[in-house]
């Protein structure tokens, strides 16, 4: 990848591009597990992960949060003389840090990238334009878009929600911003296409038509589709499920709500899931569940890779620093067959007390280097073979025999309960072994 920066500004000088040291490496600014181009199994690490940048935490959001303004310096800003230069500038800076930090993709909200005009056709334009230097940019630094979606929650308009939206105004305005947003995403040769629920949802029910809503939700993504696939987008649409936050409900629950939506609507031949870790959490499940429950359905596609904080229950898209639930993830993907358009995305924030503009590069260091960890040691659990060799033999009666063909759909309900009642009085007392699974993974975690 070529080391890219845009004018004569630097806007993180003093750091150069960021190599792997190895586990023994003391330097902050290096990675000690991520080496990109290292084969694991069949695949170097890098496309295995396929790391993306989230632009709107790293060079939008600014330490703001309900109870303090903001802490984190943007120089990008600093001596713009209007909006659309802010953003110019905000982009030199995220070409800047994704090539230095050697992630080989990233994804944006239109608003992250292009200030919101005072009309939509404004918008639009300064959409337009900031696109075009991205399209630069992107052939410059190597860097490709791993999706692109619209911001359709944060405007007062949106209050009541987009596609959802009781006013039928709201929803065509919606439909305005994303058709552009999609036709960004097709210009700058985007993966994927994601829909995140935004406010698409209810405060309470005592206002709320659930069932036309549901209904507006479905006909609008299929519309977008539609449109998508007529201007050439090849790429996949993901809906990425949250229970909760900004609306007390949110209709894209968790992933096995959006499964049923999926197939209840026609939409699940285009659409898959972008499941994100901070947001399993709040649904009462466990990553790698959300991951094994999309792969199940077929539906898997992308991953947006952060944590919450396990006691507080919020939305806090912490980077992720945990090995073990990155390499029960990666079992998870490598399981699915890895990713195809997806990627990992770090939808995640440095805290607002980390001001030092190395933080940045520490937080993603950090996250990479996890992930890293994780896929080592989801691949040494599928080449090593005992856990999956486990769960092979305690599914193998169904291999042969009455089992095969209860399998098949060759047993009648009658025949199963006579074989039931005959031949397998004694039946299920057979270990589950959890406690020595969960042994065997601690010791690959400690590289034993
Ligand atoms: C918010 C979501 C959002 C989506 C993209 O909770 O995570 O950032 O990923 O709209
Ligand atoms: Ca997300
Ligand atoms: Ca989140």
């Amino acid at each position: 990848m070529a080391d890219y920066f845009v004018g004569n500004k630097e806007y993180f000088p003093g750091i150069a591009k960021i190599k792997y040291e190895g586990p023994k490496s003391d330097n902050p600014l290096a990675f000690k597990y991520y080496d990109a181009e290292k084969k694991v199994g069949k695949k170097k690490m890098k496309d295995h992960l396929r790391f993306a940048v989230a632009y709107w935490h790293s060079f939008c959001a600014d330490g703001t949060d309900p109870f303090g303004s903001a802490t984190i310096p943007h120089p990008w800003t600093r001596d713009a003389k209007s909006p659309l230069e802010a953003a110019e500038h905000k982009q030199d800076a995220a070409f800047e840090f994704i090539s230095k930090l050697g992630a080989e993709y990233y994804c944006f909200h239109d608003r992250d990238v292009a200030p919101e005009g005072a009309t939509p056709a404004e918008s639009e334009k300064n959409l337009a334009a900031i696109v075009a230097k991205a399209k630069k940019k992107q052939k410059a630094a190597e860097v490709k878009l791993l999706w692109g979606t619209a911001n359709v929650f944060t405007n007062p308009r949106f209050m009541n929600g987009a596609a959802t939206n009781p006013e039928f105004g709201v929803v065509a305005l919606a439909a305005n911003q994303v058709k552009a947003a999609i036709d960004a995403t097709i210009e700058l040769g985007g993966q994927g296409y994601t829909f995140w629920g935004g406010r698409e949802g209810y405060m309470s029910l005592l206002n709320t038509d659930l069932k036309k809503e549901k209904e507006h939700l479905a006909k609008f993504l299929g519309m977008a589709r539609d449109y998508a696939r007529k201007q050439g987008f090849k790429g996949a649409f993901y809906i990425e499920p949250k229970p909760m936050e900004p609306t007390k409900h949110q209709y894209d629950y968790d992933t096995e709500t959006v499964i049923g939506f999926l197939r209840h609507y026609g939409l699940d031949k285009d659409f898959r899931l972008n499941i994100e870790a901070n947001h399993a959490e709040l649904a009462g499940h466990d990553f790698a569940h959300e991951l094994e429950t999309a792969a199940a359905a077929g539906l898997f596609g992308s991953v947006d890779a952060n944590r919450g904080e396990p006691r507080n229950g919020w939305d806090t898209d912490q980077f992720p620093s945990s090995y073990y639930e990155t390499a029960t993830a990666m079992y998870a993907i490598l399981k699915a067959g890895g990713f195809t358009t997806g990627g990992l995305n770090f939808d995640a924030k440095i805290r607002r007390n980390s001001v030092d503009p190395a933080d940045l590069f520490i937080s993603h260091i950090g996250g990479m280097d996890t992930f890293a960890v994780g896929l080592e040691i989801a691949q040494r659990i599928i080449d090593d073979g005992k856990i999956p060799a486990f769960v092979k033999k305690r599914y193998s009666s169904f291999n042969t025999g009455d089992g095969a063909k209860f399998d098949k759909g060759e047993l009648s309900f009658e025949d199963l309960a006579k074989i039931g009642s005959v031949k397998y009085g004694n039946a299920g007392f057979t270990s589950g072994k959890q406690e020595y699974l969960e042994n065997v993974l601690n010791q690959y975690l400690l590289g034993l």
